[in-house]
């Protein structure tokens, strides 16, 4: 037996096992048909946020139901742990390379030594900069520009709403380079442009991280006080930190500062019916299925789409937001 054969049936019995243990919400309905035997090694980001333990708990539970062998490694937010996991994809002789690159640059040398192996890689979730076309076969992730224009947009028909006549903005935003931290700062900035009311009075780094994102709010009250209309944070975990500061700052979110996020998990939804988020752009981490399935076809050497976004909503304070189904994440 050699190492690739061992790999697989030590994974497979990972896989009985965890299927024994799992609880029934863990097992979806119908099954999909795939004859196809694939080893995927998938690298993830990291656990910072609800996304993204949803993406990876999606992405663990479609491996299994489409019956592939899944290699999968935590960079714990660190790029040079995802090259070093790409090497090991690679020395393992996977069939399908999947991976959520942390920031956009720096992946050229790793990606050129998949390709020379003969490996595809599906980008999942987020982009890489490169001048090279033939690195990846594929983007499974979401529209991150259409979230900042949908944001941008529901904070104009708000400031109509209330009348507003001038709209102080602070911007946290995610992990630096990042691509959603980049698209959704460009979508929300081209969406608020010809609208003279909108000042953005600030961007801060906040690294899609809850702890960072109060630290951030913090600096913010200190320096604008309340001068400060609105926060547009680029994802619930730093919405969440910037809250808590809000209110120990005795003021009222949701009421005395709008509060704009992305993401749109179970605790935002909770948070934004009680009246302390006014908006949340949806982004699902539900990107299993798509990567199953492209996976599939790139081992059977069939053509692939160069990009595949999901579909997404808003939910906000002008709807009814009685009957939101649960998130999943
Ligand atoms: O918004 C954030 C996560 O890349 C879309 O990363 C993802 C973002 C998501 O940590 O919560």
């Amino acid at each position: 037996m050699n190492s690739k054969q061992l790999l697989k049936k030590i994974i497979a019995a990972f896989s009985c096992l965890t299927m024994m243990f799992c609880s029934p919400a863990c097992t979806s309905g119908d099954k999909p048909q795939n004859d196809t035997e694939l080893l995927l090694g998938f690298s993830q980001i990291g656990s910072e946020s609800a996304w993204r333990i949803g993406n990876t708990n999606d992405i663990e539970k479609q491996a299994q139901n489409y019956g592939i062998s899944l290699m999968f490694e935590n960079a714990n937010q660190n790029r040079e742990n995802q090259i070093a996991a790409i090497r090991r994809f690679i020395a393992y002789k996977v069939d399908v390379i999947a991976f959520s690159p942390i920031v956009e640059d720096g992946w050229d040398n790793v990606l050129t030594e998949a390709k020379d192996a003969g490996i595809p890689v599906i980008l999942v979730d987020r982009d890489i900069s490169t001048d090279r076309t033939d690195l990846t076969a594929c983007l499974i992730g979401a529209d991150f520009y259409n979230e900042g224009v949908m944001a941008g947009e529901y904070l104009i028909r708000k400031a109509d709403a209330l009348g507003l006549e001038e709209v102080n903005i602070v911007e946290i935003t995610g992990t630096a380079n990042s691509t959603p931290m980049r698209q959704r700062q460009a979508g929300f900035a081209d969406a608020i442009a010809s609208d003279g009311r909108m000042h953005i009075l600030e961007s801060i780094d906040g690294d899609f991280i809850k702890s960072r994102g109060a630290e951030c709010m913090r600096t913010l009250l200190e320096e604008y006080g309340d001068r400060i209309d609105v926060v547009y944070s680029h994802n619930d975990e730093m919405t969440f930190g910037a809250i808590n500061e809000i209110e120990a700052a005795g003021l009222v979110p949701g009421r005395d500062i709008i509060i704009i996020s992305i993401d749109g998990g179970q605790e935002a939804i909770d948070i934004l019916s009680q009246g302390k988020i006014n908006c949340v752009v949806e982004c699902t981490p539900m990107l299993g299925r798509e990567v199953m399935e492209t996976a599939i076809r790139l081992k059977n050497g069939e053509e692939v789409e160069p990009v595949i976004h999901p579909q997404e909503r808003i939910f906000s304070d002008e709807q009814d937001l009685s009957n939101i189904g649960p998130r999943g994440y």
